[in-house]
């Protein structure tokens, strides 16, 4: 780690802040699965597309305590904390960044639809920023029992190997996912016009229902690229991460940097991001701020 831990920040065996967030994210995912289809309560969100069970709230719950238990001074941003739709995730946001150095971001079920229907790719996505910085990102899929470490500085590592994007160097020779979040009125109509400019120029088009599932193939070169609008910090932090720390390039969709902030995502291998970014925004496909 670049960032060291120091004195009171690790109370419990001084563990190291992967360390604390593989444990949560394996041990959360093993939860989560052993409920896979015994799930009790199904609630909406925003949205009849927005679902939330019992489970991603159970799953927030033990994930926050534990890293509370490890580093009490930090702070802890979580999707079940925040109130439903974007205006309140971008609250959220700006207060948790306002409150510490060090920032947890956590989606307790990414893929939350998937799980609901016993679809394989709902997975635990769990990122630490330092002062608006992303600086760990861990995902989990337990149905697969996949573990998606990335450290800044160190590379991102999946079954203890180092990942590395794909070599694919043009739209032709890609795959490429994308998704469609709960927001039907504002996201939808965007996400299907880049769709209809995409798949005609890439190898084929993949939705498998989790926006940091997708982040993670991206880095491990099962995917050459990755197109969403209208995500949420806790949906794309670690998963950002870890394709910018396998050689992969992250920006919003009109080609600015990656930030947080950024709700509009585009993560590629480098070699495909700007024709991808072209073919998005000649169709109006690349949302507003
Ligand atoms: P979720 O499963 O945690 O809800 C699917 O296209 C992706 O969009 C998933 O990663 C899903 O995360 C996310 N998503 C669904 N509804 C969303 C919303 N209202 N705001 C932001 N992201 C959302
Ligand atoms: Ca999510």
């Amino acid at each position: 780690m670049t960032v060291n831990l120091q004195g009171s920040e690790s109370i419990i065996g001084s563990k190291s802040f992967t360390a604390v967030a593989i444990n949560c994210a394996a041990k959360a995912g093993e939860w989560i699965k052993s409920k896979l289809g015994a799930h009790a309560s199904l609630s909406l969100k925003s949205s009849p597309h927005d679902l939330v069970t019992e489970v991603d709230k159970g799953s927030e719950k033990m994930i926050r305590s534990l890293i509370l238990t490890h580093f009490p001074h930090h702070s802890f941003l979580g999707e079940e904390g925040a109130g439903a739709g974007p205006e309140a995730s971008r609250q959220a946001l700006e207060a948790a960044l306002q409150a510490e150095d060090y920032l947890w971001i956590v989606d307790p079920i990414d893929g939350t639809t998937n799980f609901v229907h016993g679809f394989p790719g709902y997975v635990v996505s769990i990122a630490l920023a330092y002062r608006g910085e992303v600086i760990v990102g861990v995902i989990y899929d337990p149905s697969r029992d996949e573990m998606f470490v990335a450290e800044k500085g160190k590379g991102a590592y999946v079954h203890g190997k180092r990942m590395q994007v794909d070599e694919a160097d043009k739209l032709g020779a890609s795959l490429i996912a994308t998704g469609f979040p709960a927001d039907h009125l504002g996201s939808l109509p965007v996400n299907l016009r880049g769709i209809q400019a995409v798949a005609p120029r890439v190898r084929n088009v993949r939705v498998a229902g989790s926006a940091a599932l997708h982040l993670a193939y991206v880095a491990a070169g099962r995917l050459s690229g990755f197109w969403e609008i209208g995500l949420s910090s806790w949906d794309v932090a670690a998963g950002v991460l870890m394709v910018q720390e396998s050689g992969g390039r992250v920006s919003d969709t009109s080609g600015a940097a990656y930030d947080l902030r950024v709700r509009n995502i585009a993560a590629t291998n480098g070699a495909v991001h700007e024709e991808l970014l072209h073919t998005l925004q000649a169709a109006g496909a690349a949302g507003g701020k």
